[in-house]
């Protein structure tokens, strides 16, 4: 365990879940800025480490990983940490809500925050309503998992990969895109969900990574735009 990672993140992006991932596991890192604010990420040099320019990018022994659940997945399985190992009985209902917060909750996020990415102009309004009532639905599931302790690494004690995406993702969508409905996803619905956030808030890990972040003591219950906002696309 003796690597250290270099972590390419911006402020608030899903980098985040990545690096408190790694402060929770205590491996070693750098953390290397991508300046949002000059679009680093489409630079020659970002693009050799992640040719679809995103964020984030992890940099290990074995090469350079990509997308977000696999980095996370990765870590885990090396580390044998925040997630079932292979050969557990629960691995394979949490990779199916491991995919399902990759797919379909943060892949919807995206498109809501990145419209113009994938729809003419005229249509991006239509397209942001549509998503917002299924990613509320997404959520409703989650807090629903989380109530009934269907998923025991989702909820459970300790903090596992399902937590910090789930928690990440409903920051996200308490903040962003600026230029829609605010409230467009009323937390207090979402109770479980709003406990989990609570509780993760008060890791060590967590507080580490949010002060370096500037995301604030309530980064996930009751969350404010990085502040200084430092690389950060907002
Ligand atoms: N599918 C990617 C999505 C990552 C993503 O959406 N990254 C955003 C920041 S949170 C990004 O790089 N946006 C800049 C851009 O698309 O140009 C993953 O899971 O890592």
């Amino acid at each position: 365990m003796s690597q250290i990672y270099t972590l390419h993140y911006a402020p608030d992006n899903a980098s985040l879940i990545v690096r408190i991932a790694l402060e929770l596991i205590g491996a070693p890192y750098r953390a290397q800025l991508v300046d949002r604010s000059v679009q680093a990420q489409q630079s020659a040099q970002y693009l050799a480490l992640n040719p679809l320019g995103m964020i984030p990018a992890l940099e290990t022994e074995d090469g350079v990983i990509f997308e977000t659940g696999a980095i996370l997945l990765s870590l885990a399985d090396k580390h044998g940490a925040l997630f079932p190992a292979c050969g557990e009985p629960s691995r394979s209902d949490a990779l199916k809500w491991l995919f399902f917060m990759s797919n379909s909750v943060h892949a919807g996020l995206r498109q809501m925050f990145y419209p113009a990415k994938f729809i003419a102009p005229e249509h991006a309004s239509a397209l942001r309503r549509g998503l917002a009532q299924r990613i509320r639905s997404d959520f409703a599931q989650i807090d629903t998992l989380i109530a009934n302790a269907e998923t025991p690494c989702l909820g459970g004690p300790g903090a596992s990969l399902l937590d910090l995406y789930a928690c990440t993702c409903f920051r996200w969508a308490q903040l962003y895109p600026r230029d829609f409905t605010k409230d467009w996803v009323a937390a207090q619905e979402y109770p479980n969900l709003i406990a989990l956030a609570q509780r993760l808030e008060t890791l060590p890990a967590v507080q580490i990574v949010q002060s370096a972040e500037g995301l604030g003591a309530t980064l996930f219950s009751n969350p404010n735009l990085p502040n200084p906002p430092i690389g950060s696309a907002t």
